[in-house]
């Protein structure tokens, strides 16, 4: 699909960048912090890259005021962080830690002098340690009393300063890093409990979006999904119901239960005939139905490519052993049981897509796929709340030459824009990530961010700041609400 002439950006189109606590502020155990499951997690050898650890992070915590000074100059009209519930609440689910609180509220205040609309993420992973101890985490029922004391106390703190809001991030990918593949804490692998896991946190997420409604009504609220497009290897009619197998799998097992209030009916009937889905109440049923969210977040990174499932279509590569930390091609050597994919579909590399550094398919058209998709189907404006490139920079005489970051993010933005006139409502895009931070697997080497900070996986230096010429180029763009998104 071809225009000569594509819409304008909305006029208050929120150019942003995001973040996310854990990654960003350090402080681990100051003023009143509790530990968090991924505290203990990095400081236990051998769970994360050279066992870089989110204690100091980059300084996030000490350097508010220039991280901020920064986001002003570069323009940013939007930041989306998340808080870190134990900072706030230091034990999961009792007393407020009034310096938590108080280091949120100076970060809004400094975003709103500099012109920067605050979008803040209640849960982006970082579950308090005490939950996990007293209730078993994600798994217990508890679970969503705990997140609604948690959420009142934010929403009465910050509901006046704070319009645009994040439920969770990226449940399917917390859900199933945890509870499947153990590359996160709590390190489970068995996907019966990923799937009860992951009921109780859409039962929290819908519980939340209500109360909300209830002490917010001007605010908007949503979760932030990572979403990636399905495709079909080939036109066999057998790969392309494959990657509709695939997209109930990845995609819509989750966004059907956040728009439509309820779980979709292929995919549940799949995994009760397995007799891994989860135990859904009555009044589970009642709640999912009764939330609806303002917005949907869409975190974009890239696809996934499928053929048609290993036992209908058996071949060579079907007995290859993955081992990938890409979801997607994550192949499991397990029992069909532990295996919903098997006889569902089978992910395959896309030929035609040229990959990161990290191995990430490099896809911008896939983006415009992507939010078309969405915005069809459930018919709710999209906030990209990420989107980003990972790569190794290197700084060369005090400068850091991204070129290739500012070549991914054009390709992206006019994708973007493509999918505005095609018809998208979108409100806001927000790059990963606004300055580099600890990547969760990968260590301070992947670098996603406009500004550099000077540490690296063996230690902290000197953690200056340093704009990259991707900060310059994006200053260009949001200066000019997007009409020049070339780069100069
Ligand atoms: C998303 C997460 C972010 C961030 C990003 C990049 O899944 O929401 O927190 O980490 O991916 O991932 P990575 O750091 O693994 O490259």
């Amino acid at each position: 699909m071809h225009y000569e002439k594509l819409d304008d950006f909305p006029k208050d189109f929120l150019w942003g960048a995001a973040s996310a606590a854990y990654q960003t502020e350090g402080a681990y155990d100051e003023d009143g912090k509790g530990p968090s499951i991924w505290d203990n997690y990095a400081h236990q050898a051998g769970n994360t890259f050279k066992n870089t650890t989110g204690d100091v992070a980059i300084d996030h915590y000490h350097h508010l005021e220039e991280d901020v000074a920064l986001m002003g100059k570069l323009g940013l009209k939007a930041y989306r962080f998340s808080v870190s519930w134990s900072r706030v609440i230091p034990d999961g689910d009792g007393k407020v830690n009034s310096a938590g609180l108080a280091f949120y509220r100076r970060l809004i205040r400094l975003l709103h002098q500099n012109g920067v609309e605050p979008v803040l993420t209640i849960y982006h992973w970082d579950l308090p340690q005490a939950l996990q101890d007293k209730f078993g985490g994600w798994e217990s029922r508890r679970m969503v009393a705990a997140f609604h004391h948690y959420c009142e106390v934010l929403f009465k703190a910050f509901g006046d300063d704070i319009k645009y809001w994040v439920t969770v991030n990226e449940q399917n990918v917390f859900t199933s890093f945890g509870y499947r593949w153990a590359h996160h804490p709590p390190k489970v692998t068995d996907i019966k409990r990923m799937y009860a896991a992951n009921h109780i946190v859409n039962l929290a997420n819908a519980d939340a979006i209500n109360l909300f409604h209830q002490l917010v009504p001007n605010g908007l609220i949503g979760p932030s999904f990572g979403y990636g497009p399905t495709y079909p290897l080939t036109g066999d009619p057998a790969d392309v119901l494959a990657a509709k197998n695939a997209d109930e799998f990845n995609n819509a097992w989750w966004l059907d239960v956040y728009c439509r209030g309820h779980y979709p009916t292929f995919l549940l009937k799949q995994l009760q005939r397995m007799e891994i889905a989860p135990d859904i109440t009555a009044a589970d049923k009642l709640l999912l139905a009764s939330a609806k969210p303002d917005f949907l977040g869409v975190n974009y990174y890239h696809g996934g490519t499928f053929k048609a499932n290993r036992i209908d279509k058996p071949d060579e590569e079907s007995s290859k052993d993955f081992s990938s930390t890409d979801p997607y091609l994550m192949q499991p050597q397990m029992e069909q049981a532990q295996s919903p994919e098997i006889p569902m579909f089978n992910a395959v590399e896309n030929p035609y897509l040229p990959k990161t550094e990290w191995g990430w398919e490099v896809d911008p058209v896939g983006f415009r796929v992507a939010l078309r998709e969405i915005y069809e189907k459930y018919e709710l404006p999209l906030f990209v709340t990420e989107n980003g490139l990972g790569a190794a920079d290197q700084v060369e005489d005090g400068q850091i030459h991204d070129s290739y970051r500012i070549d991914y993010l054009t390709d992206h933005l006019r994708t973007m824009k493509a999918a505005i006139t095609d018809g998208v409502d979108l409100i806001g895009y927000c790059a990963w990530s606004f300055s580099d931070i600890l990547s969760w697997l990968n260590g301070y080497r992947k670098r996603y961010g406009f500004v550099y900070i000077d540490r690296d996986d063996d230690g902290e230096h000197t953690l200056a700041r340093i704009p990259k010429d991707s900060f310059y180029w994006y200053q260009h763009v949001i200066a000019t609400n997007g009409q020049e998104i070339q780069a100069k």
